[in-house]
């Protein structure tokens, strides 16, 4: 299986985030990526290929110019400003509160977040841009007849909606390849999101749309971040109703319960004819995860990938979640080897 995977991702590296109250270094670090990196090299599953650019246009199907603008001037913003360390969001328009646009910096910047979980450093778009095009590459790799392709995309993208960064993401990689096949031609695509969590942002930007089913499964929301999506009576909306579908697991679910909720997903992909599949790889649903409470074993990483690899479709795997650093390589390979070997 080819990898893509570029340098840049080193370029973001956020300090601190919250955690019960205390500020701890941020788990979504450079080490991961290389963890992940480094075990497609020891197990030698093939080619390893730096991406290619695609520019903006595919970003701008799936996130507004105005985000991206945001987005991309911010640390010059903060550094006019004379902002000391990362820039951090402290003020959301939730309930009661207006959705206008302010023009001073943070009040954009808890306009285009939810969480203060993303922060932006100085090289956080370069690295969220060229994780994007690490997607594309693999996407295109794909459409060009690779049976499959492994973006080692970072940071990561599930949880960024169109105009909202937050959960450690910032652009949608998933979205935007999955948007790139459409907008090549194929009209059916599915995504199955096995990240610990759910992926809130790619729900809501398909949610009204029947050209690419949604599935995930994730820690329950009434417990789990990020709370208020994720819900199985999610069911799609508009022409998406009925293209959504969500299956929310208690915490200390192990690979029999999540196996079956695997299973699940797999028959609702098959029944909706899909033409390619993305997956969301996120493999924080690993044991000894830090921040998470599954309970996956690495052997189990191999069944995922088998499972998957049954449904017989292209088969893009963008790289999520996954905070056991010395796991997260050895389980995000096994998937990808079960895949490969089925
Ligand atoms: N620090 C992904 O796995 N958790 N994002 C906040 C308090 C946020 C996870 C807990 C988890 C985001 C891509
Ligand atoms: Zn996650």
């Amino acid at each position: 299986m080819l990898t893509y995977y570029s340098d840049d991702h080193h370029l973001h590296h956020g300090s601190c985030e919250l955690m019960d109250g205390q500020l701890v270094p941020c788990f979504e670090k450079p080490q991961r990526a290389e963890h992940v990196l480094a075990r497609v090299k020891e197990r030698q599953l093939g080619a390893i290929h730096g991406p290619s650019d695609f520019g903006r246009a595919p970003l701008l199907r799936i996130h507004s110019a105005a985000y991206l603008d945001f987005f991309e001037g911010a640390w010059a913003r903060w550094q006019a400003e004379q902002g000391q360390g990362d820039l951090l969001p402290y003020t959301w328009p939730a309930r009661t509160l207006s959705e206008r646009l302010p023009s001073s910096l943070h009040g954009q910047l808890g306009y285009y977040s939810f969480d203060a979980g993303a922060p932006i450093t100085a090289g956080t778009w370069q690295a969220a841009y060229s994780a994007a095009q690490v997607a594309l590459s693999a996407q295109a790799a794909i459409a060009g007849g690779a049976h499959s392709a492994f973006a080692l995309c970072r940071p990561p993208g599930h949880h960024a909606a169109g105009e909202l960064m937050g959960g450690y993401c910032y652009l949608n990689n998933a979205a935007i390849a999955a948007q790139a096949f459409l907008d090549q031609g194929r009209t059916k695509v599915a995504i199955l999101d096995v990240d610990y969590h759910h992926g809130n942002g790619t729900q809501s930007i398909f949610y009204a749309r029947n050209d690419v089913l949604f599935t995930s499964i994730h820690g329950d929301p009434v417990a789990e971040f990020p709370f208020f999506l994720g819900y199985a009576d999610e069911l799609g909306e508009g022409s998406g109703a009925g293209y959504n579908l969500n299956l929310p697991l208690a915490a200390g679910s192990g690979w029999d319960v999540w196996g079956a909720a695997l299973e699940t997903a797999c028959q609702r992909i098959a029944a909706y004819g899909a033409e390619v599949i993305v997956v969301s790889l996120g493999v924080d649903t690993f044991k000894n995860d830090p921040i998470s409470q599954f309970k996956l074993d690495s052997p189990d990483y191999l069944r995922m990938g088998q499972r998957i690899a049954a449904l017989g479709l292209p088969t893009l795997f963008v790289m999520e979640g996954g905070y056991a650093v010395a796991e997260i390589g050895i389980n995000a390979v096994n998937v990808l080897e079960g895949f490969q070997n089925a």
